[in-house]
Parts: structure tokens; C-alpha cells; sequence
């Protein structure tokens, strides 16, 4: 059985708690929640941002497998490509101090650089169910195996936009589920706690721990967050064919060639996809299937 208290909260910090204090929790229980990691005004102005291509999106996933479409959520929104959307993201929230502090403290010894590996928003609306319960290091199954010992391969700032309580749909959390033997085992959701956080807060979590969106029971409350999330430098393909080939190119190719070169999503064991938009398939948006 698993050592750490499984009822235990989630501990929370201010944001300008020192580093050390900051990654000891993360060590010690998984994940941690920033105090006002952001301001009022930048949630404002983000939430504004975003807010036309929200409207535009609709709820639910457009996946063929039944197990995505579930991690997705029925009635939650997901919208990607933030950098594009948002003027506030892409020179704030990402060229944030703290955000740069704590992946430098995370990622340097090992991987020299590490780079995003998704910044999404995710509007959980009402009466969608819990997520199933994951760790983010699943998108990249060997590290599953690897388990607590193995490097750490994604942290997360899941960033609150709007207050997270527990019947809106406040991420649950196993905390110390990064210490299990073995992470096959996701843990009930028993033994999950809510990450209750007032817009502007952030849990910082490691990619070892076990986690997923919680139901909401509102009748008319849209929780929503970012998750954005960091790799390792290692984790990246050598040459940046995307950047390089045209995309009329492209669009000669046949299918798996476009997959090989990173112009179409990847689906490896175990993850609900990789490089994709809106969590949709990067193909259908490039339009390369006419
Ligand atoms: O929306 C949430 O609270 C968590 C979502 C999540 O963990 C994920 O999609 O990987
Ligand atoms: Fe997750």
C-alpha cells in the first residue's frame, strides 16, 4: 500500500515563497498551490483575451475514441494555441519569473533546456463528470514504467481563471501518489483532494502525480483553467521539420509521411494525443486532407 497520508490537503504558499520552500512541498506531496500567482488584472485581461475563440469553440471532443473523448470532457472546452490568442499570455504569464525559477530548478541538472509542451484552457461546464484520474507523465509511456525514480519529464501550472471550488470542478489531487511503487495505479477518487483556489492561483504539480478535472455539479458555473505545461529539452525531435517544409509541400505527401515529419498528431500508447490543436487533429486544421 502507499505510505503517504492519502486525506492529507494540498498545501498552499505565497507566490514569493523561496524556490527551495516552493519545490520541497512539490517533492514531498506532488504539488503545491501558488497564492496569487497571477494578478487580478491579468486574469481580466487574459479572460478577455480569450474569450471570442471560447465562444466559438463547442463543448466536447471530435475523436473517434471513446477513451479521449472521455479525458477530454462532454461539456468542457479546450482551446490550445494560447500564444496566439493571447497578447497577455504570451508576454506575461509565460515570461513569468517564478515560472522560469522553478523549471530552471526543475530541468536544468538533467536537460540543460526544457520548453512548453502545452498552454490550453480548459472550461469544465456544468454537469460534466470527473476526469479520470492520470498523471501527465502518461503521454509518454516509458516514464510510466520508470516510475517515482525515473526523471521528471512534464511539470504543470494549472492556472485558475475563475475561483476552484469542489462542486465547480476543482482539480482532485492524490497527493504523495508520486511516491507509489507503481504507477499503473492511479488511485480512487477517494483519495483524491480538491485544489480550491480563488482566480489568480496556481497548483504546481509534477508529472508523477495523480490527478484529473473534478465533475461539476453547477447548474451554470464554467470552471476555468490553463495548463501549462513544460518539457525537458531531451523530449524534442532534432530537426524542425514543421519550420522547414512548406506547407504546400506538405500537402503532396501522403499520410504517414506527414505524420513522420510532424505535420499530422501523434498517438502514442497510452496518451490521449500529442501535438494537436484544440485537441483535434493538427491534419484536419492544416486541411491536408483537402
Ligand atoms: O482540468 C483539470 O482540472 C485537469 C485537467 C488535466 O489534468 C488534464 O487534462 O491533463
Ligand atoms: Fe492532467
Amino acid at each position: 500500500m502507499n505510505t503517504l497520508t492519502d486525506t492529507q490537503g494540498l498545501q498552499s504558499v505565497a507566490s514569493d515563497a523561496p524556490i527551495e520552500e516552493i519545490l520541497h512541498i512539490v517533492a514531498r506531496d506532488g504539488g503545491v498551490i501558488l497564492k496569487g500567482f497571477l494578478t487580478k488584472d491579468q486574469i481580466d485581461r487574459f479572460n478577455a483575451d480569450v474569450d471570442p475563440a471560447m465562444q466559438a469553440l463547442a463543448p466536447g471532443s471530435t475523436h473517434e475514441l471513446e477513451i479521449i473523448q472521455m479525458f477530454h470532457g462532454a461539456n468542457t472546452k479546450r482551446l490550445t494555441n494560447l500564444v496566439t490568442h493571447s497578447p497577455t499570455f504570451r508576454e506575461e504569464i509565460i515570461d513569468h519569473d517564478l515560472v522560469h525559477a522553478l523549471c530552471d530548478a526543475v530541468f536544468l541538472e538533467e536537460s540543460g533546456t526544457y520548453w512548453m509542451t502545452t498552454a490550453q484552457v480548459i472550461e469544465i461546464g456544468p454537469g460534466n463528470d470527473a476526469q479520470m484520474l492520470h498523471r501527465d507523465l502518461e503521454n509518454w509511456y516509458p516514464f510510466v514504467g520508470l516510475g517515482k525514480n525515473g526523471p521528471e519529464v512534464t511539470v504543470n501550472f494549472l492556472i485558475a481563471f475563475t475561483d476552484f471550488t469542489e462542486e465547480n470542478g476543482a482539480t482532485r489531487v492524490i497527493p504523495g501518489s508520486n511516491h507509489w511503487d507503481d504507477y499503473e495505479d492511479r488511485g480512487t477518487p477517494e483519495q483524491t483532494v480538491p485544489a480550491v483556489m480563488e482566480a489568480g492561483d496556481a497548483l504546481f504539480f509534477s508529472g508523477k502525480t495523480a490527478h484529473g478535472g473534478g465533475a461539476n455539479r453547477t447548474s451554470d458555473f464554467y470552471r476555468r483553467a490553463v495548463s501549462f505545461a513544460v518539457n525537458p529539452g531531451f523530449l524534442t525531435g532534432e530537426e524542425a521539420y514543421p519550420f522547414l517544409v512548406d506547407r504546400e509541400v506538405a500537402k503532396t505527401l501522403s499520410p504517414r509521411v506527414q505524420r513522420l515529419i510532424g505535420f499530422r498528431s501523434q498517438y502514442p500508447t497510452g496518451s490521449p494525443g500529442l501535438w494537436q490543436v484544440d485537441y483535434a487533429e493538427l491534419g484536419d486544421y492544416l486541411g491536408l486532407d483537402g
